[in-house]
């Protein structure tokens, strides 16, 4: 087994819980919020949620835009837009996402609205759970979406135990828990996007196979800026690539040669603070 087909199994046991709670949690609301990172808006989801939450309206979220490759952004959209779905790129630390959202969710949730008034019924608030992976930005969802808004308890029906309501208008209501989905790294090349967008930890997969794997993203899809951002010459593979950024960046050791830990890990820093741009890490089928 490689290094890298090991991380297949990194998440432990409580999964299953994890899943069994969230199920529940998503029998009660309108809407599934399901947050992706927009650099890599195919790896950053989990299938399994199609099976927690069958036939759920949801919105996608493809966070964090303003790191994306805005074509790219745009392509993605146009890609996971589906009957039920509304797919809409966000930057939720630096956007008021709220009237976006709030708009969207009314829309998905017009079906239920209608039935309720045409059985003479007072609609029954919208309410939506936000759901993904760990770090694609739940919680700064959340902020965003309920900003200045009081958290309110209500009794959930079915579930003994208290949940959480935050008031984000007067007729849309949040889960204040996000509903953690762990990736499913079923391919080495899934495992790698979500370490270079920093959605798992760098200890898990060897830094290597990591910085390799994004030299060659970046001389196949942004070789200008990649070659401009170092002062270097096209290289030959990528132990060369290596050494000219090196030898450019002047991050040499005592003796003389590439200090290459050096330039891996501030090439990786580089990566994910958007110094070679804004880069999207897949492209849609
Ligand atoms: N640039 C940028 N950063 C963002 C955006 N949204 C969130 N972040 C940052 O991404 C990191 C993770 O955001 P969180 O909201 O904590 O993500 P989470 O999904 O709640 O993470 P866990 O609770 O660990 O599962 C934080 O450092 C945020 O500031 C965004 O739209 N743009
Ligand atoms: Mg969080």
């Amino acid at each position: 087994m490689s290094e890298t087909n090991k991380t297949i199994h990194w998440f432990p046991g409580h999964m299953a819980k994890a899943n069994r709670e969230m199920k529940e949690q998503i029998k009660s609301v309108d809407l599934i919020i399901e947050v992706r990172d927009a650099r890599i808006p195919f790896s950053s989801a989990n299938p399994d949620l199609d099976k927690l939450a069958p036939g759920k309206p949801r919105i996608i979220l493809l966070n964090k835009d303003d790191k994306a490759d805005p074509k790219m952004t745009e392509a993605w959209e146009k890609a996971l837009a589906r009957e039920n779905t509304i797919v809409i790129a966000v930057n939720a630390l630096n956007e008021n996402i709220k009237n976006t959202v709030y708009k969207a969710a009314k829309e998905l949730a017009k079906p239920r609205i209608e039935r309720q008034i045409r059985k003479g019924m007072k609609p029954t608030p919208i309410k939506a759970m936000v759901v993904g992976i760990p770090n694609a930005g739940k919680s700064t969802v959340i902020n965003s979406i309920s900003r200045k808004k009081i958290a309110v308890t209500a009794d959930h029906p079915g579930v003994t135990k208290k949940v959480t309501w935050i008031k984000a208008a007067e007729d849309f209501y949040l889960l204040d828990t996000p509903g953690v989905l762990w990736p499913k790294i079923d391919d080495s090349s899934v495992g790698l996007r979500l370490a270079i967008t920093g959605a798992i930890r760098d200890e898990v997969l060897p830094l290597d196979e990591i910085v390799s794997f994004a030299v060659s993203y970046l001389l196949e899809n942004h070789k200008e800026d990649f070659l401009e951002r170092y002062s270097i010459e096209e290289p030959d593979g990528y132990e060369d690539a290596i050494r000219k950024i090196g030898t450019s960046k002047g991050f040499l050791s005592q003796g003389g040669a590439v200090d290459e830990l050096r330039v891996k890990k501030n090439l990786i820093k580089d990566i994910r603070t958007e110094k070679i741009g804004r880069i999207t890490w897949e492209k849609p089928q």
